[in-house]
């Protein structure tokens, strides 16, 4: 590392530290002194010994400029209101090599400081543009390419770089996941749409790499290459030092990592692109060839602070900011450049100044342009639904013979043997597409060979064997990532969560990662699932909280996820075969809650009475997302609605009311619980004397509160109306659980007070 005259930093002191690095730039190159060496040819060594060339230094070099004046640039603008974003790369551009060692076909999921990578590999694609992109990027103009002026990413469909939340390392499981579907879309015989030795790059700052969720997606990696499993990721971590404001205790990272069995680690020197570059091809040849996990430690500083607003001189020492000025890899890469002999100052600086105006005059472009001015246009790529490819994929039945081999000829199918009840139903329906669907799997905790908690996935693993059907390890976190690693190499993922309570345990792999991709990519990337979820209340008080878990909220308010909940299992197959519709034809991400009391109910109003069992919908039947089933159609002294659960029990009590109120009674089963369909809604509280919101879920924040919002919305505000809703407490055990829980008597009690 060639250090700077203290002297030059000493006479910047000032407050603005974008100056002072850039100010930098340009003296240390003025005053530098040093052998200069006959400048080498395209393919020769750039300084002996070093295996990068000439001409890739000369490009490094670009990229590495490239990025430095995109932050430099984002820093004056955003005062103007040109730009919106300033965490930058700065001291990060050694990263620009990982991006030239690695094919713009290797899926790549990004630290945000990886201005330098994108510039690089948008060499790889002649005639693409990376200042012109990234400035229209920071502009958050609707010309963006990679968001459509939805958020500053690093994100382009032809390159391969899945565009990344600000969430912290929530894209390191998925990352991983798709490094695994690389290699498993092989074994089930699924067309990747990369070569079939792709690795997947995902990078992180050193702070970063502490989340539990990076933690997770090491020990996944580390899981499955301990089972000689294939997972070609490269992780890169970005060591810096220092997370915002926090250090990392010195050699932390090599400490942790470098011994971690079965996760292959590389040290890489990203200040210095003369030594670093074997380093970094190393550890990418590794990846490629052995199909392992692969850990880069890549060193980095971080010059300029964490993002524009963080005025590093409020609240560290002077001589400390300029120790890390000091060791910018951009003034290493102008020793490279003016000892090798490869630019002379003049030729350095003019390129130096050169790229300066390259960025600005883009930036002024790209503020010229047009930026999002309606909520539509916000809106647009976040939920795409085209109802009539939907409908015709739901209910395309084009796999009869596949059909009689998974169910062992005519006679077996399910719509020729006896009503059944729901779980059965359910296995049924996933058997029926795994055969419809050969790019689809279906994986959790415990569902191959014991069929899951509840069996509802027995017999799935035996016919569909073990590459389609699988357990997972015990982390929802990864789960859902695999989920979404799947469905980024093109497959049609099914992951289970074993209860609804360790969903929430997961959320953010949905809420801020499967069902923001859409939108922060402007449809370009796509993760469609089916997740399945054992949920909610009255196991006959068995199981406690964490079995009966009934919060529905954390998943209504998750922008663009579709939310179904059966209560019966015709409907259950139907919806089924909805959702991994919408999931193909529309890349949703869908959520399909399946009431674990209702799994073996086979009575409605008397045992025995088998009024719980329904025959089985031949397989060109499908439903319409949003349509709810009513029963009773023509009733109208009372109208119930209410979904899951609540169904039969709605039913029950409507029996009682009939006989002590002797009013009609009509019940309205949801069944589509995000988004609400407010219409339906609204035209079935119309034509109601009296209105009845039976919600099993919690009272605050539940679905009554969306359902009686659309009533009162539809201008029904002055129909009589009562609730009859859980109360906002976690379940007990036993008997107890009841206490909680909306009942029977509960709602006939609400009916009463409506008279
Ligand atoms: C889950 C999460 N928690 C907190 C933050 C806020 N945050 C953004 S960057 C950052 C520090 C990250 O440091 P490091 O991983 O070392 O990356 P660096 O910025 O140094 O490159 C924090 C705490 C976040 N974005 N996500
Ligand atoms: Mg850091």
């Amino acid at each position: 590392m060639t250090a700077i005259p203290f002297a030059l930093g000493a006479r910047h002191k000032g407050f603005n530290r974008a100056e002072v690095v850039d100010q930098n730039f340009i003296e240390f190159v003025q005053l530098w002194q040093g052998h200069v060496r006959h400048a080498p040819r395209d393919g020769e060594a750039v300084l002996p010994g070093s295996v990068l060339d000439a001409r890739g230094f000369r490009e490094l070099l670009e990229s590495q400029l490239i990025s430095r004046h995109l932050d430099l640039m984002a820093r004056v603008l955003r005062v103007q209101n040109k730009v919106f974003y300033t965490i930058g790369s700065s001291g990060h551009e050694g990263n620009a090599m990982v991006a030239r060692l690695t094919r713009h076909t290797d899926p790549a999921f990004l630290h945000y400081r990886s201005g330098a990578f994108m510039a690089e590999r948008f060499r790889k694609i002649p005639g693409m543009d990376p200042v012109m992109d990234s400035a229209l990027s920071f502009a958050a103009s609707k010309d963006d390419p990679a968001s459509g002026g939805r958020h500053k990413v690093w994100g382009s469909k032809p390159l391969w770089v899945l565009p990344q939340t600000s969430t912290i390392a929530s894209h390191l499981p998925k990352a991983l996941g798709t490094a695994i579907a690389i290699e498993q879309a092989q074994r089930i015989g699924h067309t990747l749409p990369i070569p079939d030795d792709s690795i997947t790059i995902c990078s992180f700052g050193d702070a970063s790499s502490n989340h539990a969720t990076a933690q997770t997606a090491f020990n996944a990696a580390a899981w499955t290459a301990y089972q000689k499993l294939p997972a070609p990721v490269l992780f890169v971590c970005e060591d810096n030092g220092i997370g915002i404001s926090v250090k990392t205790p010195s050699g932390w990272i090599a400490n942790n990592y470098q011994h971690r069995a079965n996760l292959d680690y590389f040290f890489a020197d990203g200040l210095d692109l003369a030594d670093g570059y074997a380093q970094v091809q190393r550890a990418v040849e590794h990846c490629r060839g052995t199909r392992r996990p692969t850990f880069l430690h890549l060193k980095t500083t971080r010059v300029m602070g964490h993002a524009g607003t963080d005025f590093e001189i409020e609240w560290r020492s002077i001589e400390e900011l300029f120790a890390v000025e000091c060791s910018d890899p951009l003034l290493r890469s102008a020793t490279i450049a003016l000892a090798s002999g490869l630019y002379s100052k003049d030729e350095l600086l003019n390129l130096y100044e050169a790229t300066r105006k390259r960025c600005f005059a883009a930036a002024e472009d790209a503020d010229a342009r047009h930026r999002l001015t309606s909520l539509d246009e916000v809106m647009a790529p976040l939920a795409p639904y085209t109802p009539a490819a939907v409908k015709a994929e739901a209910e395309r039945a084009d796999y009869a013979e596949k059909r009689l081999a998974v169910f062992g000829g005519e006679a077996k199918l399910p719509e020729n043997l006896p009503p059944r009840h729901l779980a059965i139903q359910i296995g049924q329906a996933l058997h029926d597409l795994l055969a419809k669907y050969p790019q689809a799997l279906l994986f959790g905790e415990d569902v191959a060979q014991k069929g899951g908690v509840y069996t509802v996935t027995k017999g799935l693993n035996k016919t569909f064997k073990g590459s389609r059907v699988f357990n997972t390890l015990l982390d929802e976190t990864m789960i859902l990532g695999l989920a979404q690693g799947y469905a980024n190499m093109g497959m049609l993922p099914l992951p289970e969560i074993q209860y609804l309570a360790y969903f929430h345990n997961a959320c953010d792999q949905i809420r801020g990662e499967a069902a923001s991709l859409q939108f922060f990519s402007n449809g370009q990337y796509r993760n469609p699932m089916v997740m399945r979820v054992a949920s909610l209340g009255y196991q006959k008080g068995f199981g406690g909280h964490f079995h009966n878990d009934n919060s529905v909220t954390a998943l209504r308010d998750i922008p663009g996820l579709v939310v179904g909940c059966p209560s019966r299992g015709d409907d259950a197959a139907m919806m089924l075969r909805t959702l991994m519709a919408l999931a193909k034809v529309d890349g949703r991400v869908c959520a399909f809650l399946e009431p674990i009391a209702l799994y073996m109910t086979k009575d409605l109003y008397e045992p025995g009475d088998g009024q719980w069992q329904f025959d089985y919908p031949a397989p060109d039947r499908g439903m319409t997302l949003g349509e709810g089933r009513i029963y009773n159609e023509t009733a109208d002294d009372l109208v119930v609605f209410t979904f899951g659960n609540g169904v039969p029990m709605a039913l029950r009590a409507a029996r009682a009311i009939e006989a002590e109120l002797k009013w009609k009674v009509r019940v309205v089963d949801l069944r589509w619980l995000a988004p609400l369909n407010d219409a339906f809604i609204a035209a079935q509280a119309k034509s109601a004397k009296r209105i009845l919101v039976l919600d099993e879920g919690r009272k605050s924040a539940g679905v009554g509160e969306g359902v009686i919002t659309a009533i009162v919305e539809a201008g029904c505000g002055a129909t009589p109306l009562r609730r009859v809703v859980g109360a906002d407490t976690f379940t007990p055990l036993a008997g107890a659980a009841l206490l909680v829980l909306p009942g029977e008597a509960d709602v006939v009690a609400a009916a009463r007070d409506l008279r």
